[in-house]
């Protein structure tokens, strides 16, 4: 048995499982378990039997990889495993130390006994991958801690102290110090007890159920109308407390099926994956050695300089603030104060708290300050000039080793890195606004970026609590790279007959955040327009509508103007239609002579997405983005694509290539607009024509 270890002591069997990082409960531990629980089943010595995780932690559950191999049914099932440890005729005790989550919570309910280490954390977390406890724990769970206590652990789905049990019978005993001799003297007066006690012979007695349940349902309908598993955890716990054991355990298999059969639970199992992978770096070994990260610099107090200064003074980092001027250094220094201000006033932050994170705010105007920092953050204004004063600078005055990184959002990270005589030390850190609230960070490798300069960024980027996403360098990179063809088929659609606000209506529809005039209105519309005026030069045979331009011509930027492609009022966030507007589109139109049409949200949304899909294709077979979940993990944490539906790629996927080209193929017959923009990339079209999926396994292991 390789994943699991026998040992015999005194009259105990004591089964230690090894499936290293977290004892999953794939297929090959899960033979050895069952081989193991035979071999003390028929062990005249084992008088009683103790499951125990090596390393110090029990089971994170299934193997959530297994959804997609299919293993996750091949027997011995965890179903099969949970059969065989209640069939057992001597006690089995499940000691839990670590962290015992999903299926291996699962595993310890069908024991007969459980004895927890005090510091141990347990969970039933599948609702977070869009599935719910499916080996029992619906049934099982509320047997032993009361129908409202499992409902909160099912849909809150994080892992929790064991404390928290303390008044249940959830644990029979808990351990201050070593669980395993704990967990060997009590299964061994077990024994003398000859009682074989099963959660599932449990009645439950809730008077209140049809209230309890109703109040669960209402909240599951409100609070996650797109994802069906918490409704679905609801009718399980009110079939385990209004049927039989196995009628309930009937129930929840059913529930199960449809959940994992599910869109939405392959998108978070998707997400789940993505968000490790997008940690691996193909040609950067895992123990890399890395620079150490003490303190850092921003240079430039902005919104987004602060928003990052913010960012590194939460991961506990003295953070120095620099500015070219007093008054803005103040104004950097006030925006920092009121972000943790308000942090206290909603009672997110401990008074205390706050201070010392303001504490470690250091601000400057002099370059002299910041050469002993291990990495200095550029986040000045996105001209190249002005990014070239500053790296000259900073090529000066930091010391050997430091990490020069720019936030810049589509310049040239090669080109900045020329400015210095240490091109290996330079990096792009893309954070996305506001920074110290959206998780994406984009790190983007210049040719000549040191791989443990990258390695260095991806470490501090998970400090700072971001999903960093490498990016090759482009214009753009991956994220505006690709929602720039997403705002072309916005203006487009705008031109041939959809108002603004049909098109953010469908997308939102869709399920994105924000449409892409409200999203563009928020960003500022003159961003836009910088870009198209350098597009225009650079490459003048694609085609852009202008009405974007028409509308900066005007000033209205959006929020930061009170107008852009909506109305707003002072203090209010609200987009109000805005009659100057319909005028500017009306005359637009009748100026390019476009025959307006009706167009349905269908076309919409498939002409915005396909447009992200086409080029994200691009961008991944050029290397600039490393696999498809990466792309996805851009969009869904940065540019608040739909989690529900996994990321634009993944999306693709599910719709199927094939048809994604189809379809594309109706637009580029449509004479508006730009056809060519319709061209399927290459990677697409060939995993179109191959029946292909951009993510090897989709839904699942990334
Ligand atoms: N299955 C497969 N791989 C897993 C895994 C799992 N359950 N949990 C972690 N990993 C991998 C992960 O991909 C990473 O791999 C490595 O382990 C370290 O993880 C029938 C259906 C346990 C809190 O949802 O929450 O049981 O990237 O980086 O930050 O009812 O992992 O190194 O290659 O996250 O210390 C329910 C999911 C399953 C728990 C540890 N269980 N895992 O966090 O390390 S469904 C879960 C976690 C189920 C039954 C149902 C966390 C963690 P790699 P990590 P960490």
């Amino acid at each position: 048995m390789k994943h699991v270890d026998y040992a015999l002591e005194g009259n105990v069997a004591v089964l230690a499982f090894a499936n290293p990082p977290v004892n999953s409960l794939g297929f090959a531990l899960r033979r050895d378990l069952v081989e193991g629980l035979e071999r003390a089943i028929a062990d005249p010595a084992a008088k009683a039997i103790v499951l125990i995780g090596a390393k110090g932690t029990f089971s994170a559950g299934a193997d959530i990889k297994e959804f997609v191999t299919g293993e996750i049914a091949r027997a011995p099932s965890l179903w099969h495993m949970i059969t065989a440890i209640e069939m057992s005729p001597k006690p089995v005790v499940a000691a839990i130390e670590g962290l015992a989550l999903g299926g291996g919570l699962e595993l310890a309910l069908a024991c007969h006994f459980r004895v927890a280490h005090k510091d141990a954390k347990v969970g039933l977390p599948e609702v977070k991958l869009g599935l719910l406890p499916g080996a029992g724990g619906t049934q099982r769970l509320p047997r032993i801690i009361g129908v409202e206590g499992a409902l909160n652990v099912m849909l809150g789905g994080t892992p929790l102290p064991i404390a928290l049990f303390a008044k249940s019978p959830l644990f029979d005993r808990v351990a201050d110090a070593d669980l395993r001799a704990a967990a060997v003297a009590f299964a061994s007066e077990a024994a003398a007890k000859g009682e074989l006690p099963l959660i599932r012979n449990i009645r439950i007695r809730e008077p209140n159920i049809e209230a309890l349940c109703q109040f669960a349902r209402n909240t599951a309908r409100t609070a996650f109308a797109k994802y069906p598993a918490p409704l679905a955890i609801v009718e399980c716990v009110y079939a385990a407390a209004t049927k039989k054991f196995d009628d309930g355990m009937a129930e929840e298999a059913k529930q199960f099926r449809a959940l994992v059969e599910g869109p939405e639970s392959a998108a978070l199992r998707h997400i789940f994956f993505g968000e490790r992978a997008a940690n691996r770096i193909a040609d950067v070994p895992d123990d890399t050695p890395l620079r150490d990260i003490r303190s850092v610099a921003v240079i430039g107090g902005g919104m987004m300089g602060t928003g990052i200064a913010i960012c590194c003074l939460n991961a506990g980092l003295p953070t120095h603030l620099l500015e070219v001027s007093q008054d803005a250094l103040d104004r950097g220094v006030a925006r920092v104060r009121e972000n943790y201000e308000g942090q206290v006033k909603k009672g997110k932050m401990k008074p205390d708290k706050a201070a010392e994170r303001v504490a470690l705010l250091k601000p400057t105007l002099s370059y002299d300050d910041i050469g002993g920092d291990d990495i200095v953050i550029e986040a000045v204004f996105e001209d190249m000039g002005v990014k070239e004063q500053v790296f000259r600078k900073l090529d000066q005055v930091m010391k050997p080793g430091a990490i020069l990184a720019t936030n810049t959002s589509m310049l040239d990270i090669n080109h900045i890195a020329a400015f210095t005589r240490r091109p290996a030390d330079v990096i792009g850190t893309h954070f996305f606004s506001p920074a110290q609230v959206m998780k994406l960070l984009e790190v983007v490798r210049g040719a000549k970026t040191a791989k443990d300069v990258l390695a260095t960024t991806m470490k501090l980027a998970k400090a700072l609590k971001k999903t960093a996403v490498v990016s090759g360098v482009c214009d753009g990179f991956i994220g505006n790279r690709m929602i720039e063809q997403y705002s072309r088929q916005a203006m487009f659609l705008l031109e041939e007959g959809a108002s603004v606000q049909q098109v953010d209506a469908a997308v939102e529809k869709f399920g994105f955040m924000m449409g892409p005039f409200r999203m563009s209105d928020l960003a500022g519309n003159d961003i836009g327009a910088h870009i198209r005026k350098r597009r225009y030069v650079e490459t003048p045979s694609v085609i852009y509508s202008k009405v974007a331009d028409k509308l900066c011509d005007l000033g209205r930027f959006g929020q930061k103007t009170s107008a852009g492609w909506y109305d707003y009022k002072p203090g209010d966030r609200t987009a109000y239609p805005s009659s100057v507007v319909d005028e500017l589109v009306a005359a637009h139109r009748a100026s390019i002579g476009v025959k307006t049409r009706k167009i349905d949200d269908r076309e919409i949304v498939d002409r915005l997405v396909y447009a992200l899909v086409n080029e994200g294709a691009a961008i991944l077979e050029e290397g600039i983005a490393q696999r498809a979940s990466d792309i996805d993990m851009v969009y869904l944490m940065g540019y608040g694509f739909p989690i529900y539906r996994g990321g634009p790629m993944l999306y693709a996927d599910t719709v199927g290539l094939y048809a994604v080209v189809q379809r594309m193929r109706q637009f580029a017959a449509n004479p508006h607009g730009d056809p060519a923009a319709w061209k399927p990339s290459p990677l697409l079209a060939r995993l179109a024509a191959a029946g292909g999926t951009f993510n090897a396994n989709t839904g699942g292991a990334a």
